[in-house]
């Protein structure tokens, strides 16, 4: 009897539910998330990002990781999304070239894909979630869309006080106003719509 009237009643709450759907799709606010799976050199999974808008117009990131080497890594955003592990720098040699530059105009740490460090366990597990006015998801998915690199360093966000000096010139230098100093990209994932 159950097998009987189960399908009806299935039936009637798809119907009820997507009643209700349609009423409010004109006037409820679509909300857009994007999310992103991290991969390796090796194209070994190693872990995801969810990109959320929060309900004070601003921005959540989190990120999980497994697998990466312990320790602080830098992590951002770049602005094409295409993680190439055989797309090679020539002058670092680091996979993942085809990611580009980090998001955003200006020098360092003022780009606006430019984020938090991940501190990774001993075990290679790392969790980070933060929140950001800097973008929000929509701009990360137009255009070339975007990705989130795992630098193999930790990023010093460009703080390199006065006191340090390179060929007489004091405080960060161009290499470091263009990425901290995070070295080489180990893991990367390209952020994709996710309703
Ligand atoms: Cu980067």
């Amino acid at each position: 009897m159950f097998r009987h009237a189960y399908p009806a009643l299935a039936a009637a709450l798809v119907a009820g539910v997507s009643g209700i759907a349609s009423a409010q799709a004109p006037t409820a606010p679509r909300d857009v998330d994007a999310t992103a799976t991290l991969t390796n050199a090796q194209g070994q999974n190693v872990g995801t990002v969810s990109v959320e808008s929060d309900e004070n117009g601003g921005t959540e990131v989190k990120i999980r990781t497994t697998g990466l080497p312990p320790g602080f890594h830098g992590v951002h955003i770049h602005e094409k999304g295409v993680c190439d592990p055989n797309s090679i720098d020539p002058a670092t040699r680091s996979p993942f070239h085809s990611a580009g530059p980090h998001l955003g105009s200006g020098s360092h740490p003022g780009h606006i894909g430019d984020l938090p460090d991940l501190l990774v366990r001993g075990d290679g597990v790392g969790r980070l979630s933060f929140v950001t006015d800097r973008f929000r998801v929509e701009d990360l998915l137009s255009g070339d869309g975007s990705s989130v690199v795992v630098h193999a360093k930790p990023d010093n966000q460009a703080n390199v006080p006065d006191r340090y000096s390179r060929s007489g010139a004091a405080g960060p230098d161009a290499e470091t106003l263009k990425a901290g100093d995070s070295g080489g990209r180990i893991a990367c994932g390209v952020l994709r719509r996710d309703y």
